[in-house]
């Protein structure tokens, strides 16, 4: 009696789904012709994944545009809709920005990857392994090996070879006057991605000691990377977040943002984003197919795309 009675009303439930779907036809909306804005930033994964999503939304007929775009100042292009996505939100160095954008309405928070992730100063291994800077990874070692680190711009103390002062300001400048480490130590902004992977090589070519802003997932997982352990990141403890500064960065987050419409406009190709997610490994492998194996970066998407049909075509299974 009970189960028959369930049964009828699911047989009735389903008959005014159909029905409700045929009078409306509103049940699955196709994605609009208008093009989904990626942005491209100036670190080679993400240069990487912008196309290999790109080529995962071509794929189910969306339309696609990518555009250079800074990347503090992207979170405020997507809230305003020239941008639709990012795919890479690293919490150390965009956290804040995004959030900021999020809070004044416009901005969603599409998931996070299975990849976690640390963006910090550190060094090649090799250089703690011939002892030119013992004590490491713990930071209080750079109180007495500053001189293994100098350069000819340095004026004679030791070099933290920042990346460009566009990832995160003067973060790195205002963590050397917490920690009291001024005297030893002094801080410059590397031009671009490269010049960090150049002065890698350089470094261990001479046999002389280098500190580096890199981090992870990246190709130089699979190097030999140590990265410096400073006293723990907690919210608020930069400088820039009213904190001390005494403090490293967090072992973070990798997420991904979304215009707010986006699920509306194109709700098949947001259903795709706000699943898909990438691990340490594959992130670590798209930048590697461009800073080991030289590729550009459009070609790399393709072959990542085409080597991994298992991993994403699964995704656009679902939404459609
Ligand atoms: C944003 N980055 C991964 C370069 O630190």
């Amino acid at each position: 009696m009970k189960l028959s009675k369930t049964r009828s009303i699911r047989a009735l439930m389903v008959a005014g789904c159909i029905s409700l779907l045929a009078a409306t036809g509103v049940a699955k909306a196709a994605d609009s012709t208008k093009p989904i804005v990626i942005p491209i930033h100036n670190w080679s994964s993400q240069i990487v994944m912008a196309y290999v999503i790109g080529g995962i939304f071509e794929s189910i007929g969306d339309n696609v545009e990518y555009v250079p775009a800074d990347s503090q100042a992207v979170y405020e292009s997507i809230r305003n809709g020239d941008v639709t996505i990012s795919h890479e939100v690293w919490q150390s160095t965009f956290g804040k920005s995004f959030y900021n954008s999020m809070a004044k309405g416009g901005v969603i928070d599409a998931g996070s990857h299975e990849a976690t992730t640390l963006e910090e100063m550190g060094v090649p291994t090799w250089v703690i392994d011939k002892g030119l800077c013992p004590g490491l990874p713990n930071w209080e070692a750079l109180a007495d090996c500053s001189d293994n680190f100098t350069t000819a711009d340095s004026g004679g103390k030791g070099r933290w070879l920042e990346g460009p002062q566009s990832w995160h300001g003067n973060l790195m400048p205002e963590r050397i006057e917490a920690l009291g480490l001024s005297d030893k130590w002094t801080v410059k902004f590397a031009g671009g991605a490269d010049a960090l992977w150049t002065e890698l090589a350089s470094a261990k070519k001479e046999g002389r000691g280098t500190v580096i802003f890199n981090w992870t997932p990246n190709f130089t997982d699979a190097d030999g990377f140590t990265f410096i352990e400073f006293p723990e990141y907690t919210p608020g403890c930069r400088k820039a977040d009213g904190g001390d500064g005494k403090c490293g960065s967090p072992k973070g987050w990798l997420k991904k943002a979304a215009n707010y419409k986006m699920p509306k406009t194109h709700p098949h190709a947001y259903t795709i984003f706000s699943q898909l997610s990438f691990s340490t490994p594959q992130i670590g492998q798209m930048a590697a197919l461009v800073d080991v194996d030289k590729m550009d970066h459009k070609d790399a998407a393709k072959k990542w795309l085409a080597d991994n049909k298992d991993v994403w075509q699964g995704w656009t299974e679902t939404g459609m």
